[in-house]
Protein backbone atom coordinates (compact mmCIF):
# COMPACT_ATOMS: atom_id res chain seq x y z
CA UNK A 1 0.00 0.00 0.00
CA UNK A 2 1.35 3.61 -0.73
CA UNK A 3 1.74 5.54 2.19
CA UNK A 4 -1.02 7.95 2.61
CA UNK A 5 -0.35 11.67 1.63
CA UNK A 6 -1.10 13.44 5.51
CA UNK A 7 1.36 11.10 7.64
CA UNK A 8 -1.55 12.12 10.91
CA UNK A 9 -5.11 11.33 11.07
CA UNK A 10 -5.81 12.79 14.35
CA UNK A 11 -5.54 16.85 15.18
CA UNK A 12 -6.91 18.72 17.57
CA UNK A 13 -8.00 21.43 15.23
CA UNK A 14 -8.80 21.09 11.38
CA UNK A 15 -9.66 24.11 9.34
CA UNK A 16 -11.08 23.75 6.14
CA UNK A 17 -10.08 26.57 4.02
CA UNK A 18 -6.84 29.00 4.01
CA UNK A 19 -8.32 32.58 3.33
CA UNK A 20 -8.32 35.49 5.55
CA UNK A 21 -10.29 33.23 8.22
CA UNK A 22 -8.48 29.68 7.71
CA UNK A 23 -5.25 31.30 8.19
CA UNK A 24 -6.42 33.75 11.33
CA UNK A 25 -7.66 30.68 13.01
CA UNK A 26 -4.44 28.67 12.04
CA UNK A 27 -2.32 31.52 13.28
CA UNK A 28 -4.30 30.99 16.90
CA UNK A 29 -4.47 27.43 17.74
CA UNK A 30 -1.18 26.70 16.27
CA UNK A 31 0.77 29.42 18.74
CA UNK A 32 -1.39 28.16 21.32
CA UNK A 33 0.09 24.49 20.81
CA UNK A 34 -2.57 23.07 19.40
CA UNK A 35 -2.70 19.82 16.97
CA UNK A 36 -3.56 22.10 13.96
CA UNK A 37 -4.11 20.98 10.63
CA UNK A 38 -5.23 23.50 7.59
CA UNK A 39 -6.46 21.61 4.19
CA UNK A 40 -7.00 24.58 1.35
CA UNK A 41 -8.07 23.09 -2.15
CA UNK A 42 -6.12 26.08 -3.99
CA UNK A 43 -2.48 25.94 -5.27
CA UNK A 44 -1.27 28.31 -2.55
CA UNK A 45 -2.94 29.74 0.40
CA UNK A 46 -4.60 33.48 0.22
CA UNK A 47 -8.40 32.43 -0.44
CA UNK A 48 -9.89 34.83 -2.81
CA UNK A 49 -8.97 38.01 -1.67
CA UNK A 50 -5.13 37.05 -1.30
CA UNK A 51 -5.04 34.27 -3.78
CA UNK A 52 -1.79 33.60 -5.39
CA UNK A 53 0.02 36.12 -2.88
CA UNK A 54 3.47 34.41 -2.83
CA UNK A 55 3.47 33.84 -6.37
CA UNK A 56 1.43 36.58 -8.50
CA UNK A 57 3.46 37.38 -11.28
CA UNK A 58 2.00 41.25 -10.92
CA UNK A 59 5.04 42.47 -9.06
CA UNK A 60 3.40 46.66 -9.30
CA UNK A 61 2.12 46.33 -6.12
CA UNK A 62 -0.73 49.79 -6.76
CA UNK A 63 -2.28 47.26 -9.11
CA UNK A 64 -3.97 44.77 -6.88
CA UNK A 65 -3.78 47.43 -3.85
CA UNK A 66 -2.85 48.04 -0.35
CA UNK A 67 -5.37 45.57 0.91
CA UNK A 68 -4.02 42.57 -1.15
CA UNK A 69 -0.83 43.46 0.36
CA UNK A 70 -1.49 42.90 3.69
CA UNK A 71 -2.00 39.09 3.00
CA UNK A 72 1.64 38.59 2.95
CA UNK A 73 1.41 38.97 6.96
CA UNK A 74 -1.52 36.62 7.34
CA UNK A 75 0.36 34.01 5.49
CA UNK A 76 3.34 34.66 7.21
CA UNK A 77 2.02 33.95 10.75
CA UNK A 78 0.09 31.39 9.83
CA UNK A 79 2.88 29.50 8.71
CA UNK A 80 4.95 30.52 11.69
CA UNK A 81 2.44 29.54 14.35
CA UNK A 82 3.44 25.88 14.28
CA UNK A 83 0.02 24.89 12.13
CA UNK A 84 0.46 22.57 9.07
CA UNK A 85 -0.86 24.15 5.81
CA UNK A 86 -1.66 21.79 3.31
CA UNK A 87 -2.52 23.07 -0.14
CA UNK A 88 -4.01 21.34 -2.94
CA UNK A 89 -6.05 19.18 -0.27
CA UNK A 90 -9.69 19.22 -1.83
CA UNK A 91 -12.11 18.15 1.70
CA UNK A 92 -15.32 16.10 -0.06
CA UNK A 93 -16.71 14.74 2.73
CA UNK A 94 -17.08 16.34 6.35
CA UNK A 95 -19.64 14.16 9.64
CA UNK A 96 -21.20 15.05 12.71
CA UNK A 97 -18.50 12.78 14.41
CA UNK A 98 -16.36 15.20 12.92
CA UNK A 99 -14.43 12.83 10.26
CA UNK A 100 -12.95 14.44 7.13
CA UNK A 101 -12.46 13.17 3.86
CA UNK A 102 -10.02 14.64 2.11
CA UNK A 103 -8.18 14.18 -1.94
CA UNK A 104 -4.85 15.03 -2.12
CA UNK A 105 -2.31 14.10 -4.55
CA UNK A 106 -5.07 11.72 -6.29
CA UNK A 107 -5.58 9.69 -2.80
CA UNK A 108 -8.13 9.96 -0.40
CA UNK A 109 -7.94 9.94 3.35
CA UNK A 110 -9.67 9.70 6.08
CA UNK A 111 -9.06 11.90 9.69
CA UNK A 112 -10.79 12.55 12.53
CA UNK A 113 -10.60 16.35 14.49
CA UNK A 114 -11.45 17.18 17.88
CA UNK A 115 -12.92 20.54 16.68
CA UNK A 116 -13.30 21.55 13.07
CA UNK A 117 -13.39 25.06 11.75
CA UNK A 118 -15.19 25.66 8.43
CA UNK A 119 -13.31 28.66 6.20
CA UNK A 120 -14.49 28.13 2.73
CA UNK A 121 -15.81 31.79 2.14
CA UNK A 122 -17.53 32.75 -0.33
CA UNK A 123 -19.05 32.20 -4.33
CA UNK A 124 -20.24 34.70 -6.58
CA UNK A 125 -24.12 34.82 -6.79
CA UNK A 126 -25.54 33.16 -9.98
CA UNK A 127 -26.44 35.82 -13.00
CA UNK A 128 -28.61 33.59 -15.20
CA UNK A 129 -29.46 36.37 -17.75
CA UNK A 130 -30.02 35.06 -21.34
CA UNK A 131 -27.16 33.85 -22.80
CA UNK A 132 -24.57 33.60 -19.53
CA UNK A 133 -23.32 30.29 -20.20
CA UNK A 134 -21.63 31.44 -24.03
CA UNK A 135 -18.16 31.28 -24.98
CA UNK A 136 -16.89 35.17 -24.20
CA UNK A 137 -19.00 35.44 -20.62
CA UNK A 138 -17.30 35.12 -17.00
CA UNK A 139 -17.68 36.29 -13.96
CA UNK A 140 -15.48 38.99 -12.88
CA UNK A 141 -14.50 36.89 -9.81
CA UNK A 142 -12.92 34.93 -12.75
CA UNK A 143 -11.19 37.51 -14.41
CA UNK A 144 -9.62 38.82 -11.03
CA UNK A 145 -8.59 34.96 -10.33
CA UNK A 146 -6.48 35.40 -13.92
CA UNK A 147 -4.98 38.55 -12.79
CA UNK A 148 -3.95 37.70 -9.72
CA UNK A 149 -3.32 33.94 -10.85
CA UNK A 150 -1.61 34.78 -14.14
CA UNK A 151 -1.29 38.66 -14.62
CA UNK A 152 -4.10 39.00 -17.24
CA UNK A 153 -6.08 41.09 -18.41
CA UNK A 154 -8.86 40.69 -21.45
CA UNK A 155 -7.79 42.50 -24.09
CA UNK A 156 -10.57 42.91 -27.40
CA UNK A 157 -13.86 44.90 -26.37
CA UNK A 158 -14.47 44.15 -23.00
CA UNK A 159 -17.79 44.89 -20.78
CA UNK A 160 -18.49 44.26 -17.26
CA UNK A 161 -22.22 44.33 -15.97
CA UNK A 162 -24.02 44.19 -12.04
CA UNK A 163 -23.23 45.22 -9.39
CA UNK A 164 -21.14 45.51 -6.18
CA UNK A 165 -18.13 46.74 -5.07
CA UNK A 166 -16.05 43.37 -6.22
CA UNK A 167 -16.89 44.99 -9.52
CA UNK A 168 -15.51 48.28 -9.12
CA UNK A 169 -12.49 46.73 -7.51
CA UNK A 170 -11.67 44.33 -10.64
CA UNK A 171 -12.59 47.53 -13.14
CA UNK A 172 -9.58 49.75 -11.26
CA UNK A 173 -7.24 46.61 -11.06
CA UNK A 174 -7.56 46.12 -14.83
CA UNK A 175 -7.04 49.92 -15.59
CA UNK A 176 -4.26 50.52 -13.10
CA UNK A 177 -2.34 46.61 -15.01
CA UNK A 178 -3.14 48.12 -18.35
CA UNK A 179 -5.96 46.80 -20.09
CA UNK A 180 -9.31 48.71 -21.13
CA UNK A 181 -12.90 48.40 -20.13
CA UNK A 182 -15.10 49.64 -22.98
CA UNK A 183 -18.43 50.01 -20.87
CA UNK A 184 -20.28 49.20 -17.29
CA UNK A 185 -23.53 48.26 -17.26
CA UNK A 186 -24.47 49.05 -13.73
CA UNK A 187 -27.68 47.01 -12.92
CA UNK A 188 -27.70 48.35 -9.13
CA UNK A 189 -31.40 49.72 -8.90
CA UNK A 190 -32.28 53.09 -7.98
CA UNK A 191 -34.31 52.34 -5.62
CA UNK A 192 -32.09 50.83 -3.52
CA UNK A 193 -29.63 54.17 -2.73
CA UNK A 194 -33.09 55.07 -1.18
CA UNK A 195 -33.94 51.36 0.94
CA UNK A 196 -29.99 52.37 2.06
CA UNK A 197 -29.95 55.67 3.52
CA UNK A 198 -31.21 54.13 7.14
CA UNK A 199 -27.78 52.58 7.01
CA UNK A 200 -25.79 55.33 5.82
CA UNK A 201 -24.48 56.60 9.18
CA UNK A 202 -22.25 53.65 10.23
CA UNK A 203 -21.13 53.41 6.36
CA UNK A 204 -19.90 56.74 6.85
CA UNK A 205 -17.72 56.08 9.51
CA UNK A 206 -16.42 53.08 7.73
CA UNK A 207 -13.28 52.68 5.74
CA UNK A 208 -15.61 51.30 3.04
CA UNK A 209 -16.76 55.13 2.10
CA UNK A 210 -13.71 56.64 1.18
CA UNK A 211 -12.57 53.48 0.04
CA UNK A 212 -15.25 52.99 -2.14
CA UNK A 213 -15.58 56.49 -3.26
CA UNK A 214 -12.23 56.97 -4.83
CA UNK A 215 -11.91 53.60 -6.16
CA UNK A 216 -15.45 54.17 -8.38
CA UNK A 217 -14.10 57.78 -9.23
CA UNK A 218 -10.87 56.19 -10.54
CA UNK A 219 -12.79 54.06 -12.72
CA UNK A 220 -15.75 56.48 -13.70
CA UNK A 221 -12.74 58.77 -15.05
CA UNK A 222 -11.69 56.59 -17.84
CA UNK A 223 -14.68 54.02 -18.50
CA UNK A 224 -18.24 54.96 -19.44
CA UNK A 225 -20.84 53.59 -17.00
CA UNK A 226 -24.20 53.16 -18.07
CA UNK A 227 -26.30 53.71 -14.60
CA UNK A 228 -29.93 52.20 -13.81
CA UNK A 229 -29.52 49.07 -16.60
CA UNK A 230 -32.86 46.81 -16.16
CA UNK A 231 -32.52 43.92 -18.29
CA UNK A 232 -29.13 42.16 -20.16
CA UNK A 233 -28.87 39.69 -22.43
CA UNK A 234 -25.91 38.16 -24.17
CA UNK A 235 -26.17 38.12 -27.94
CA UNK A 236 -24.02 35.42 -30.57
CA UNK A 237 -24.09 32.53 -32.25
CA UNK A 238 -21.49 30.23 -30.84
CA UNK A 239 -19.70 32.91 -28.74
CA UNK A 240 -20.62 36.22 -27.40
CA UNK A 241 -20.67 38.66 -30.13
CA UNK A 242 -22.51 41.92 -28.45
CA UNK A 243 -24.48 42.57 -24.79
CA UNK A 244 -28.10 43.72 -25.52
CA UNK A 245 -29.33 45.98 -22.36
CA UNK A 246 -32.13 48.09 -21.60
CA UNK A 247 -32.42 51.35 -19.17
CA UNK A 248 -35.28 51.68 -17.26
CA UNK A 249 -37.92 53.46 -19.25
CA UNK A 250 -35.86 53.14 -22.26
CA UNK A 251 -35.50 50.42 -25.37
CA UNK A 252 -33.10 47.81 -25.78
CA UNK A 253 -29.64 48.93 -26.92
CA UNK A 254 -26.88 46.86 -27.60
CA UNK A 255 -23.10 47.23 -27.01
CA UNK A 256 -20.51 45.06 -28.88
CA UNK A 257 -18.55 43.20 -27.15
CA UNK A 258 -15.84 40.31 -27.02
CA UNK A 259 -15.39 39.61 -23.21
CA UNK A 260 -18.66 40.28 -21.13
CA UNK A 261 -17.92 39.91 -17.00
CA UNK A 262 -20.66 39.13 -14.66
CA UNK A 263 -20.93 40.19 -10.85
CA UNK A 264 -24.09 40.59 -8.68
CA UNK A 265 -22.54 40.15 -5.17
CA UNK A 266 -21.06 37.10 -3.12
CA UNK A 267 -23.07 34.67 -0.93
CA UNK A 268 -21.61 32.43 1.25
CA UNK A 269 -20.31 28.93 0.18
CA UNK A 270 -22.53 26.34 2.47
CA UNK A 271 -21.92 23.05 1.07
CA UNK A 272 -20.05 21.60 3.41
CA UNK A 273 -22.00 22.94 6.41
CA UNK A 274 -24.93 22.09 4.80
CA UNK A 275 -23.81 18.26 4.06
CA UNK A 276 -22.42 18.43 7.47
CA UNK A 277 -26.27 18.65 8.64
CA UNK A 278 -25.62 22.44 10.14
CA UNK A 279 -28.41 24.26 10.17
CA UNK A 280 -28.92 27.27 8.16
CA UNK A 281 -31.46 30.34 7.77
CA UNK A 282 -32.38 32.80 4.59
CA UNK A 283 -30.71 36.28 5.03
CA UNK A 284 -33.73 38.46 3.78
CA UNK A 285 -30.74 41.45 3.53
CA UNK A 286 -27.88 39.40 1.81
CA UNK A 287 -30.67 36.65 -0.05
CA UNK A 288 -28.94 33.52 0.77
CA UNK A 289 -28.55 30.74 2.95
CA UNK A 290 -26.25 31.84 5.76
CA UNK A 291 -25.20 29.00 9.12
CA UNK A 292 -27.26 29.52 12.18
CA UNK A 293 -24.17 30.49 14.86
CA UNK A 294 -23.47 31.73 18.03
CA UNK A 295 -21.24 34.27 19.40
CA UNK A 296 -18.12 31.97 19.21
CA UNK A 297 -19.06 31.16 15.07
CA UNK A 298 -20.00 27.53 16.50
CA UNK A 299 -23.01 26.36 14.82
CA UNK A 300 -25.84 23.05 15.30
CA UNK A 301 -23.26 20.15 14.97
CA UNK A 302 -21.25 20.28 18.09
CA UNK A 303 -17.35 21.28 17.22
CA UNK A 304 -17.63 22.61 14.06
CA UNK A 305 -17.57 26.28 13.72
CA UNK A 306 -17.89 28.74 10.56
CA UNK A 307 -15.73 31.71 10.07
CA UNK A 308 -15.27 33.88 7.50
CA UNK A 309 -17.79 34.94 4.59
CA UNK A 310 -19.16 31.46 5.15
CA UNK A 311 -20.68 32.81 7.92
CA UNK A 312 -22.51 35.22 6.03
CA UNK A 313 -20.89 37.75 4.17
CA UNK A 314 -18.63 40.35 5.86
CA UNK A 315 -15.74 41.26 4.46
CA UNK A 316 -11.69 40.43 4.45
CA UNK A 317 -11.07 41.96 7.74
CA UNK A 318 -14.29 40.79 9.29
CA UNK A 319 -13.33 37.14 8.01
CA UNK A 320 -9.91 37.46 10.17
CA UNK A 321 -11.59 38.38 13.16
CA UNK A 322 -14.51 35.70 13.08
CA UNK A 323 -11.25 32.99 12.41
CA UNK A 324 -9.60 34.41 16.04
CA UNK A 325 -12.78 33.82 17.59
CA UNK A 326 -13.55 30.64 16.44
CA UNK A 327 -10.17 30.07 17.19
CA UNK A 328 -10.58 31.18 20.81
CA UNK A 329 -13.55 29.23 21.42
CA UNK A 330 -11.16 26.01 20.30
CA UNK A 331 -8.38 26.65 22.53
CA UNK A 332 -11.07 27.92 25.11
CA UNK A 333 -12.35 24.31 25.01
CA UNK A 334 -9.35 22.10 24.46
CA UNK A 335 -6.20 23.82 26.18
CA UNK A 336 -7.86 26.26 28.39
CA UNK A 337 -4.35 26.62 30.54
CA UNK A 338 -3.16 28.32 26.64
CA UNK A 339 -5.17 30.91 26.69
CA UNK A 340 -2.33 33.44 27.93
CA UNK A 341 -1.15 32.46 24.25
CA UNK A 342 -3.64 33.25 22.47
CA UNK A 343 -5.38 37.36 21.67
CA UNK A 344 -7.70 38.51 24.29
CA UNK A 345 -11.36 37.89 23.43
CA UNK A 346 -13.09 41.03 24.35
CA UNK A 347 -10.92 42.93 21.67
CA UNK A 348 -11.34 40.78 19.04
CA UNK A 349 -15.33 41.02 19.26
CA UNK A 350 -14.62 45.01 19.38
CA UNK A 351 -12.76 44.39 16.12
CA UNK A 352 -14.92 42.78 14.17
CA UNK A 353 -17.64 44.83 15.30
CA UNK A 354 -15.48 47.51 13.72
CA UNK A 355 -15.23 45.38 10.80
CA UNK A 356 -18.90 44.90 10.07
CA UNK A 357 -19.28 48.13 10.80
CA UNK A 358 -21.34 49.93 7.47
CA UNK A 359 -21.94 46.56 6.02
CA UNK A 360 -25.48 47.03 6.29
CA UNK A 361 -25.75 49.79 3.86
CA UNK A 362 -23.62 47.63 1.05
CA UNK A 363 -25.83 44.80 1.50
CA UNK A 364 -29.11 46.80 0.48
CA UNK A 365 -27.61 49.24 -1.62
CA UNK A 366 -25.92 46.19 -3.62
CA UNK A 367 -29.09 43.39 -3.59
CA UNK A 368 -29.28 42.55 -7.29
CA UNK A 369 -32.45 42.95 -8.42
CA UNK A 370 -35.18 40.35 -8.95
CA UNK A 371 -35.28 39.98 -12.73
CA UNK A 372 -31.54 39.43 -12.40
CA UNK A 373 -32.33 36.46 -9.87
CA UNK A 374 -35.85 34.96 -11.26
CA UNK A 375 -34.80 33.92 -15.21
CA UNK A 376 -37.19 32.81 -17.38
CA UNK A 377 -37.75 31.19 -21.20
CA UNK A 378 -35.05 29.25 -21.84
CA UNK A 379 -32.68 30.61 -19.81
CA UNK A 380 -30.56 28.30 -18.46
CA UNK A 381 -30.23 27.60 -14.72
CA UNK A 382 -28.52 24.28 -13.87
CA UNK A 383 -25.34 24.85 -15.81
CA UNK A 384 -24.23 21.40 -15.08
CA UNK A 385 -27.16 19.48 -16.57
CA UNK A 386 -28.60 22.31 -18.95
CA UNK A 387 -31.68 22.67 -17.06
CA UNK A 388 -33.74 25.77 -18.46
CA UNK A 389 -35.84 28.48 -16.42
CA UNK A 390 -38.78 26.88 -18.77
CA UNK A 391 -38.12 23.09 -17.79
CA UNK A 392 -38.01 24.54 -13.97
CA UNK A 393 -41.09 26.48 -13.64
CA UNK A 394 -43.13 24.25 -15.57
CA UNK A 395 -42.00 21.29 -13.03
CA UNK A 396 -43.09 23.30 -10.03
CA UNK A 397 -46.11 23.70 -11.62
CA UNK A 398 -47.03 20.44 -11.68
CA UNK A 399 -46.76 20.36 -8.04
CA UNK A 400 -43.39 20.23 -7.24
CA UNK A 401 -42.50 21.58 -3.47
CA UNK A 402 -38.90 21.88 -3.35
CA UNK A 403 -35.41 21.75 -4.47
CA UNK A 404 -35.01 18.22 -3.48
CA UNK A 405 -37.82 16.43 -5.11
CA UNK A 406 -36.97 18.77 -8.18
CA UNK A 407 -33.49 17.69 -8.25
CA UNK A 408 -35.26 13.77 -8.71
CA UNK A 409 -37.73 15.35 -12.03
CA UNK A 410 -34.78 17.41 -13.52
CA UNK A 411 -31.21 16.24 -12.22
CA UNK A 412 -30.64 20.39 -11.57
CA UNK A 413 -27.64 20.49 -8.88
CA UNK A 414 -26.55 16.85 -9.21
CA UNK A 415 -23.68 18.20 -11.88
CA UNK A 416 -20.50 18.55 -10.56
CA UNK A 417 -21.02 21.93 -8.81
CA UNK A 418 -23.52 20.14 -6.32
CA UNK A 419 -25.23 23.45 -6.84
CA UNK A 420 -23.10 25.82 -6.08
CA UNK A 421 -24.23 27.62 -9.64
CA UNK A 422 -27.87 27.23 -9.53
CA UNK A 423 -29.07 26.56 -5.87
CA UNK A 424 -29.92 30.05 -5.08
CA UNK A 425 -31.92 30.89 -8.06
CA UNK A 426 -33.75 27.23 -7.77
CA UNK A 427 -34.81 28.37 -4.24
CA UNK A 428 -35.97 31.72 -5.18
CA UNK A 429 -37.80 30.59 -8.41
CA UNK A 430 -40.09 27.82 -6.08
CA UNK A 431 -40.47 30.56 -3.65
CA UNK A 432 -42.05 32.86 -6.34
CA UNK A 433 -44.09 30.75 -8.36
CA UNK A 434 -45.95 28.80 -4.42
CA UNK A 435 -46.18 32.57 -3.33
CA UNK A 436 -43.93 31.84 0.20
CA UNK A 437 -40.70 32.80 1.27
CA UNK A 438 -37.37 31.21 0.65
CA UNK A 439 -36.63 30.10 4.33
CA UNK A 440 -40.04 27.73 4.04
CA UNK A 441 -39.05 26.41 0.28
CA UNK A 442 -35.16 25.40 2.02
CA UNK A 443 -32.14 24.27 -0.11
CA UNK A 444 -30.60 21.35 -1.72
CA UNK A 445 -30.26 18.58 1.03
CA UNK A 446 -26.72 17.99 -0.01
CA UNK A 447 -24.68 14.64 0.42
CA UNK A 448 -20.98 13.61 0.48
CA UNK A 449 -19.32 13.73 -1.87
CA UNK A 450 -19.95 17.21 -1.83
CA UNK A 451 -16.78 17.92 -4.39
CA UNK A 452 -15.83 15.33 -7.28
CA UNK A 453 -13.72 12.50 -6.54
CA UNK A 454 -12.66 9.68 -8.26
CA UNK A 455 -14.12 5.98 -7.59
CA UNK A 456 -10.67 4.74 -7.54
CA UNK A 457 -9.88 7.23 -4.53
CA UNK A 458 -13.12 6.44 -3.11
CA UNK A 459 -12.32 2.86 -3.62
CA UNK A 460 -8.59 2.64 -1.84
CA UNK A 461 -9.85 4.29 1.22
CA UNK A 462 -8.09 2.28 3.68
CA UNK A 463 -10.57 0.61 6.02
CA UNK A 464 -11.03 -1.46 8.96
CA UNK A 465 -11.67 -4.89 9.33
CA UNK A 466 -15.08 -4.02 11.07
CA UNK A 467 -16.45 -1.84 8.46
CA UNK A 468 -15.59 -5.02 5.65
CA UNK A 469 -16.84 -7.19 7.99
CA UNK A 470 -20.35 -4.95 8.07
CA UNK A 471 -20.88 -4.76 4.26
CA UNK A 472 -19.96 -8.68 3.66
CA UNK A 473 -22.66 -11.42 3.70
CA UNK A 474 -22.82 -14.75 4.94
C1 LIG B 1 -14.16 35.21 -6.69
C2 LIG B 1 -14.07 36.13 -5.51
C3 LIG B 1 -13.09 37.11 -5.48
C4 LIG B 1 -13.00 37.97 -4.37
N1 LIG B 1 -12.05 38.96 -4.38
C5 LIG B 1 -12.01 39.84 -3.36
C6 LIG B 1 -11.07 40.93 -3.36
O1 LIG B 1 -10.25 41.05 -4.27
N2 LIG B 1 -11.11 41.81 -2.33
C7 LIG B 1 -12.01 41.67 -1.30
O2 LIG B 1 -12.01 42.50 -0.38
N3 LIG B 1 -12.89 40.64 -1.26
C8 LIG B 1 -12.91 39.74 -2.27
N4 LIG B 1 -13.81 38.71 -2.24
C9 LIG B 1 -14.71 38.56 -1.08
C10 LIG B 1 -14.12 37.46 -0.18
O3 LIG B 1 -15.19 36.62 0.14
C11 LIG B 1 -13.32 38.05 0.98
O4 LIG B 1 -14.20 38.71 1.87
C12 LIG B 1 -12.46 37.06 1.75
O5 LIG B 1 -11.59 36.41 0.86
C13 LIG B 1 -13.24 36.04 2.57
O6 LIG B 1 -12.33 35.28 3.31
P1 LIG B 1 -12.64 33.80 3.81
O7 LIG B 1 -11.45 33.35 4.57
O8 LIG B 1 -13.95 33.76 4.47
O9 LIG B 1 -12.79 32.91 2.49
P2 LIG B 1 -11.95 32.79 1.16
O10 LIG B 1 -10.96 33.85 1.01
O11 LIG B 1 -12.95 32.59 0.08
O12 LIG B 1 -11.16 31.41 1.37
C14 LIG B 1 -11.81 30.18 1.38
C15 LIG B 1 -10.81 29.10 1.05
O13 LIG B 1 -11.46 27.84 1.24
C16 LIG B 1 -11.01 26.96 0.25
N5 LIG B 1 -12.02 25.91 0.09
C17 LIG B 1 -13.32 26.05 -0.21
N6 LIG B 1 -13.94 24.84 -0.23
C18 LIG B 1 -12.99 23.93 0.08
C19 LIG B 1 -13.00 22.51 0.21
N7 LIG B 1 -14.12 21.79 0.08
N8 LIG B 1 -11.83 21.87 0.49
C20 LIG B 1 -10.68 22.59 0.67
N9 LIG B 1 -10.62 23.94 0.56
C21 LIG B 1 -11.76 24.60 0.28
C22 LIG B 1 -10.82 27.82 -0.99
O14 LIG B 1 -9.87 27.22 -1.85
C23 LIG B 1 -10.32 29.13 -0.39
O15 LIG B 1 -8.93 29.21 -0.43
C24 LIG B 1 -13.90 37.82 -3.31
C25 LIG B 1 -14.86 36.80 -3.33
C26 LIG B 1 -14.95 35.96 -4.41
C27 LIG B 1 -16.00 34.88 -4.42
Amino acid sequence: MTALPLPKEQYDVVIIGAGPAGLAAASVAGKAGLSTLVLDENAQPGGQIFRAINTTPVKRRDVLGDDYWRGETLVAEARGSGATIVQGATVWSLDRDLQIAVSLLGQSQILKARRVIIATGALERPFPIPGWTLPGVMTVGAGQTLLKASGLVPDGKVVLAGTGPLLWLYAAQVLRGGGAIEAILDTTPRGNYWRALPHALPFLMSPYWTKGLALMREVKRRVRVVANVTSLAVRGGDRLNAVAYSVAGGGEQSMAADTLLLHQGVVPNVNLANAAGVAHRWDDRQLCWAPLLDADGNTSVPGIAIAGDGAGIGGAQAAVERGRIAALAAVQALAPGKRSLTPDRTDTAKALRRAERGRAFLDVLFQPASQFRLPDGDTIVCRCEEVTAMQIKDTIGLGVEGPNQLKAFLRCGMGPCQGRLCGLTVTEMIAQARGISPEAVGYYRLRPPVKPVALKELASIPHSEQAEKAVVRG
